[in-house]
């Protein structure tokens, strides 16, 4: 009963193509099931993939299963029994004993193949450590990888993943090694998505290698090479992706590129020489933050050249351009800001931005300003724009200076406001977050404070998303990081909701409205102290927002 729960449960979670595959061939279609105890219809998965047809589905019970499997061009479903379970994931092993790939593909399954909710490990060969889903010579295979964590393989070309031209879901592509491409992936063309490929090295690409299909809504990080330590030469589209602590000799995030690079962050990527953040990337950037990477020359971008809008470029570091070195890409509605140490050039040897906010900047240009921009921290990172009407105390001089409107660069529905307004008429400059549904702020009436003096604490909420229903917490976290919660009782040490089960209709807004009143004690630590709302969305999809402002409490 629980089994076959189950089953149904990892049929779901593996996809459309499955429930395809399912009702055009239900008729012929068999089930078997891998067991090592013995109970089922094989002890290895590769004498059940010998024994499927098209459209046959294999479930693997957990187990460690040493063995290269091999799918022969069969589009079937290859399935562990929970794969949305990281247990069953985890307990679920194919070790390809250091002897070949652990996975291969003939390169002639379609989409309806589908392995999922595997770890692949242990293996060794000279292309695809983990999987090989063809050869240069031949074609790639169109199997989906789905679920999987690819852990610890090695090749000389795509340690963890080779030519897999399918869609790559929700998968974990860690410690993986390539000799000389493509640490994580070499060559991977299809979608990937929801993937974290982290730790891998290689000498070009540490996490990627040309893998130039689209890939959206994944983390690369903390990935090694000499060129391109996050990725080398990714032609396609690369979207809504987090590329952080990289490291390189040359392209420490990203190296190369002719493709689209969009709503992605750069950050703290670190090149022994040149381009910390981008490397002769020259394809088009847009909306992108580059914050906090480093290098000996070109600490943010490095000879890159192409369209570039809407970049935010600061916090990085070099000897010389610590924001933008040796580019001629054409620059403009960006923010390059607060790079290299005071009174640094921002830019070395590279073409004059337009319609851009630039740091000790004396060259002109059309529409250029130099003027701080006063970055605000809010929902979702450090790189807002302070403003008015989002109840900071000045407008940054960054709002609507860009060339044209938001409808021209698609971000009339992204927001430079902590309070997650989007941005309207002319475009701001710089990096536009995600609009945030669910919105909390914080304020007091004071900001410094006597002892025995009273304060006020305010909050605002707004949710401009789906109905929700959360439980909010106020506290006040001290100067030694322990933190008291405001319930009905008044503050206590133990983690209270001040509201619970509290239901936020699409378009609910509240406040500024004091919620609490407190006398600061006699015997209060003289400090810095922070007020802080947080709100959990109490069903099943995890949703939080939180908010904060800082006071500080004055010795005698
Ligand atoms: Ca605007």
């Amino acid at each position: 009963m629980q089994e076959g729960a189950a089953l149904r449960s990892s049929v779901r979670w593996c996809g459309l193509c499955v429930a395809l595959s399912l009702l055009g061939l239900s008729a012929w279609a068999a089930e078997y099931h891998v067991r090592q105890d013995g109970l089922g219809d094989f002890a290895t998965v590769q004498e059940a993939i010998d024994a499927a047809q098209d459209g046959d589905t294999i479930v693997v019970h957990p187990g460690r299963y040493v063995e290269n499997i091999s799918f022969g061009g069969k589009n079937i479903v290859v399935s562990s029994l929970a794969p949305q379970d990281a247990h069953t994931v985890a307990s679920t092993v194919i070790d390809g004993g250091q002897s070949g790939s652990v996975v291969s593909f003939a390169a002639t399954e379609d989409e309806t193949c589908v392995l999922c909710g595997f770890t692949i490990t242990n293996g060794s060969s000279v292309a695809g450590g983990g999987i090989a889903g063809g050869s240069l010579q031949t074609a790639q295979t169109r199997a989906a990888i789905v679920r999987c964590t690819i852990v610890g393989n090695s090749a000389k070309f795509g340690g963890g993943l080779f030519l897999c031209a399918g869609r790559i879901e929700a998968c974990l592509i860690k410690d993986n090694v390539a000799e000389y491409g493509g640490g994580g992936l070499f060559g991977c063309n299809g979608q990937i998505s929801d993937c974290t490929v982290s730790h891998n090295r290689a000498e070009y690409g540490g996490g990627l290698y040309r893998c130039n299909g689209r890939i959206s809504d994944s983390l690369v990080s903390a990935n090694t090479a000499k060129f391109g330590g996050g990725l080398y030469y990714c032609d396609g589209t690369l979207s809504s992706c987090r590329i952080l602590d990289n490291s390189a000799d040359y392209g420490a995030g990203i190296a190369g590129g002719e493709g689209l690079l969009i709503h992605s962050l750069v950050l703290g990527n670190e090149a022994r020489f040149n381009g910390g953040g981008l490397y002769r990337f020259h394809g088009t950037a847009r909306n992108c933050l580059v914050v906090r990477n480093s290098a000996k020359f070109g600490g943010g971008l490095y000879d890159c050249w192409g369209q570039i809008t809407n970049l935010t470029v600061s916090g990085n570091s070099a000897e010389r351009g610590p924001g933008v070195c040796s580019s001629s890409a054409s620059l403009m509605n960006s923010i390059v800001w607060g790079n290299g140490v005071p009174g640094q050039r921002q830019l070395f040897a590279s073409t004059a931005p337009t319609y851009s906010c630039i740091g000790n900047w004396v060259c002109g240009q059309q529409g250029n300003i130099s003027v701080n921009p006063l970055f605000v921290s809010g929902p979702l990172g450090d790189y807002y724009l302070s403003c008015y009407a989002a109840g900071q105390s000045q407008d940054s001089p960054c709002i609507d200076t860009g060339s044209g409107v938001c409808e021209e660069f698609e971000l009339c529905n992204r927001t430079t406001r902590v309070d997650s307004v989007p941005d309207t008429g002319r475009v701001d400059l710089g990096f536009h977050y995600p609009v945030v549904d669910l919105v909390a702020s914080c304020g007091l009436n004071r900001q410094q404070f006597a002892k025995g003096s009273q304060m006020q604490g305010y909050l605002s909420l707004t949710n401009r998303g789906a109905p929700v229903v959360v439980d909010l917490y106020l506290m006040i976290v001290l100067p030694d990081g322990s933190a008291y919660y405001l319930s009905s009782d008044g503050f206590s040490a133990l983690a209270a909701a001040w509201a619970s089960g509290v239901s936020l209709p699409k378009g609910f807004s509240f406040g500024p409205q004091k919620v609490f009143e407190l006398r600061i004690p006699n015997d209060a630590v003289p400090g810095c102290y922070l007020y802080s709302a947080v709100l959990r969305a109490s069903g099943k999809k995890y949703r939080l927002a939180s908010a904060s402002a800082l006071f500080e409490v004055e010795g005698d």
